[in-house]
């Protein structure tokens, strides 16, 4: 590989960084029932443990996402034990994630539901959210809603809309300077006959209508199967309003498999669209690259770290695209050498200076090797399973 590659590579290598879900270290499952793993994280001081030591391996993931039903259990009051958590484990919260789906009030919806008295309470959930944001430094609350309905006829689309707008101003009004909205959307499940806020042209309007701090966020499970995400990616970002990435794979819905598992040159044609950008406009854009998976049947901190690992070597991928030969070829409508340009920096194998760049920074060559040596896995596995298996038993 040539200099100037390598140091495409170099530069990727030191900016990019990508955030990781306190809920992939979790037990989950599927809508038929959950896997147990023994080694699986219980409560918010595991999530942070196992989160450590991705970011101690692979030293690109200082941030972990935080849900608020699942990792506050004191609510607004459990701000300073998350604080002694990120200095404890060497990892930070990075966006909060308020729950509005779980919680029985919201069988019929949270901030589109008909009863005012139940989006009011999902507004106060949301404040008590953008608090312990601010508690914590963290810049970003992402916002997902399951609300929708099941059947033709049975939810008044329009009100609900409105309620959304009016319910999503009043939060983006809660924001401190320098905090964001980013607004999820989804195109069904858990509803199945229309839900709120279906696809990016809904999510976009919504964070338009509630402020100027409210983004998009795209997650890349959140789509019908053919559709063009790195379209969607371009468009946000020539409007200025995309705000930030779940990265997943899927095969057929929102399946939550790791990233780059079925389709990498999807992720790396995102990559693409983001540097491309970049290159034209002369600014770095700025855009939250998380995680978003839950991993039933892999081991979850190797599913995290396989995951971290491709992302990296997919973003690397793409920074070796010459956007100043793209441009002069795409004017030229020269097609074939338009693509082939993707084409060869995707082929290219990026993993030797990757492995230069960790050795330079004193993190393990290997971070999956490094992990399995470490005993790590088997010291967790001893003793978190009691507890695991006991909540084996209160499945059955
Ligand atoms: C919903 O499918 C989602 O993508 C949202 O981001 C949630 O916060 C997350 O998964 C965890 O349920
Ligand atoms: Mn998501």
């Amino acid at each position: 590989m040539n200099t100037s590659k390598s140091e495409r590579i170099l530069q990727a290598l030191t900016r990019f960084r990508i955030e990781i879900p306190s809920w992939g270290f979790a037990n989950t499952g599927t809508r038929f029932g959950k896997f147990i793993q023994a080694a699986a994280a219980t409560t918010t001081e595991e999530k942070f443990s196992d989160a450590g030591q991705v970011h101690l391996l692979t030293g690109v993931c200082p941030t972990i996402a935080l849900h608020v039903l699942w990792d506050f259990p004191a609510g607004i009051n459990s701000t300073d034990d998350i604080q002694k958590l990120s200095g404890r484990f060497g990892v930070q919260a990075g966006s909060i994630n308020p729950n509005l789906f779980q919680d029985q009030e919201y069988k019929y919806g949270s901030f589109g539901h008909p009863d005012p008295a139940v989006r009011k309470r999902a507004l106060a959930h949301v404040k008590d959210s953008v608090e312990i944001a601010e508690r914590l430094r963290c810049r970003d609350i992402s916002l997902w809603f399951a609300d929708g309905s099941n059947y033709p006829g049975t939810a008044n689309i329009r009100k609900r809309k409105q309620w959304f707008e009016e319910s999503l101003r009043i939060s983006h009004n809660q924001l401190a300077p320098g905090q964001r909205l980013l607004v999820e959307y989804k195109p069904f499940e858990p509803a199945f006959y229309h839900t709120d806020i279906a696809d990016w042209g809904m999510a976009l309007h919504l964070a338009r209508f509630a402020g100027p701090q409210a983004k998009v966020l795209v997650d890349t499970g959140h789509h019908y199967a053919a559709q063009n995400i790195e379209q969607i990616v371009a468009w946000l970002l020539s409007e200025g309003m995309l705000g930030g990435f779940h990265f997943n794979d899927r095969r057929y819905a929102d399946d939550d498999l790791t990233l780059g598992s079925i389709d990498p040159y999807q992720a790396f044609r995102i990559f693409h669209e983001i540097l491309f950008f970049e290159w034209e406009s002369g600014k770095q854009s700025d855009v939250a690259y998380m995680i978003d998976q839950s991993h039933n049947l892999k081991g979850k901190i190797e599913a995290m770290i396989q995951t971290v690992t491709m992302a990296q070597e997919l973003f690397c991928k793409a920074a070796l695209i010459d956007h100043r030969e793209l441009g002069a070829v795409q004017e030229k409508c020269d097609l074939v050498r338009a693509e082939s340009l993707l084409q060869d920096a995707f082929a290219t194998d990026v993993r030797p200076v990757i492995q230069e760049w960790r050795v330079s920074k004193r993190l393990p060559k290997d971070p999956m090797d490094a992990f399995r040596q470490s005993g790590y896995l088997e010291r967790i596995t001893k003793q978190r399973s009691a507890r695991n298996s006991q909540s084996l038993s209160s499945y059955a």
